[in-house]
């Protein structure tokens, strides 16, 4: 019997040495001291012992049992100190190595034209006006002299929410609602930049897209006043050698209406591919506030006058660094933004 708990104790000895991990571990502690264990099935053949030997078997097989805890014990601390400077090793940080450059973002090239309209008009004297994407039909067709037959109304060209409600497809109703608010007190000068939307999209539409619009309502304003706050953003957003035409046109919330064509950006008016042998772009659309606009906003076309004019953002961004797809603009693809840093 003696010689049979020495041979357990050299067993569990190595095999708890052994242990790989913290559940190998344990399963070896069930194997020799758990309740069915090894050590336990010794002592209760104690029966068969004569009855002298077996306080002194029982003794020794109690300090085994004892001495086997305290090596389990150790060894489990020895485990978990090894995890830990696992953990340590792979989470340690080499303040030596050198630093990871942060990756500097930048401006999209919408935000970049966006931010340079925003320059020359305030630089003008020119305030920022907001307003909701979701309109009401009031503000954006009635109050823009838009009658309830016209085409632009159309469930083709509009998204509608409800009849009442639908997502604004020009930024007039910001003017319309900033004139309200402000009448009337002059003079009126704002300009407004933001999202507008159509039931379009192919490679030069997007049913979402950017515009910018601005109004001037004071005295005396006339079509001069027109003609050189156009000429000058012309020549501050494409150069100073630019020139700009006006024609006529037609808008229902303008009278008289113009388009407004600068010279090509690429051949500088000679006729190339990108002006169609014109030796102009058209850039924008303008002319003097319709009275009933203005009557309606809450002032009197009898003493005041009022010029605005709109454009597509996309369209400038696109002639400005000659992108030929729209949709670059939409596709959040890196190798298109990084060239505008
Ligand atoms: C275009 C043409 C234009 C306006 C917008 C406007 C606003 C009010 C009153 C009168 Cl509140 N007019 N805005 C005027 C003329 C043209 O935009 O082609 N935009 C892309």
């Amino acid at each position: 019997m003696l010689y049979k708990l020495k041979e357990l104790e050299n067993d569990a000895r190595s095999t708890i040495e052994g242990a790989k991990d913290l559940e190998e571990l344990k399963s070896i502690k069930v194997q020799y001291l758990g309740k069915k264990g090894e050590l336990t099935g010794i002592l209760r053949s104690l029966g068969s012992v004569p009855a002298e030997e077996r306080p002194v078997i029982g003794q020794k097989a109690n300090a085994l049992r004892q001495e086997l805890e305290r090596a389990v014990e150790l060894k489990e601390k020895s485990l978990k100190d090894l995890q830990r400077q696992d953990i340590w090793e792979e989470e340690r940080i080499d303040v030596t190595l050198p630093g990871r450059p942060a990756a500097i973002g930048q401006r999209h090239p919408l935000t970049m034209i966006i931010d340079e309209i925003k320059d020359i008009f305030t630089g003008l004297g020119f305030q920022l006006a907001y307003g909701p994407d979701i309109e009401t039909d009031y503000y954006n067709f009635e109050a823009l002299n838009i009658p309830a037959d016209h085409p632009a109304r159309d469930m083709q060209d509009s998204f509608y929410i409800t009849e009442q409600y639908l997502l604004r497809t020009h930024t007039s109703p910001v003017q319309i609602r900033s004139m309200e608010k402000q009448a009337p007190k002059l003079p009126v000068r704002i300009i407004c930049l933001g999202k507008v939307y159509r039931r379009d999209d192919d490679a030069t539409h997007s049913p979402m897209f950017h515009q910018c619009e601005g109004l001037v309502v004071d005295r005396d304003i006339t079509f001069a006043d027109l003609k050189g706050t156009l000429d000058l953003f012309a020549r501050e957003m494409f150069g100073p050698d630019q020139r700009v035409r006006f024609r006529p046109s037609f808008f229902p919330f303008t009278e008289p209406s113009a388009e407004v064509d600068i010279s090509c950006i690429m051949c500088g008016g000679k006729g190339c591919r990108t002006c169609s042998y014109t030796g102009w772009l058209e850039i924008l659309g303008s002319g003097m506030v319709h009275p009933r606009v203005l009557e309606i906003a809450g002032y009197n076309p009898g003493e005041v006058t009022g010029f605005a004019f709109g454009m597509g953002i996309e369209r400038i961004a696109m002639l400005k660094y000659g992108i030929g797809d729209l949709r670059l603009f939409f596709s959040n693809d890196l190798r298109f933004l990084k060239q505008f840093s």
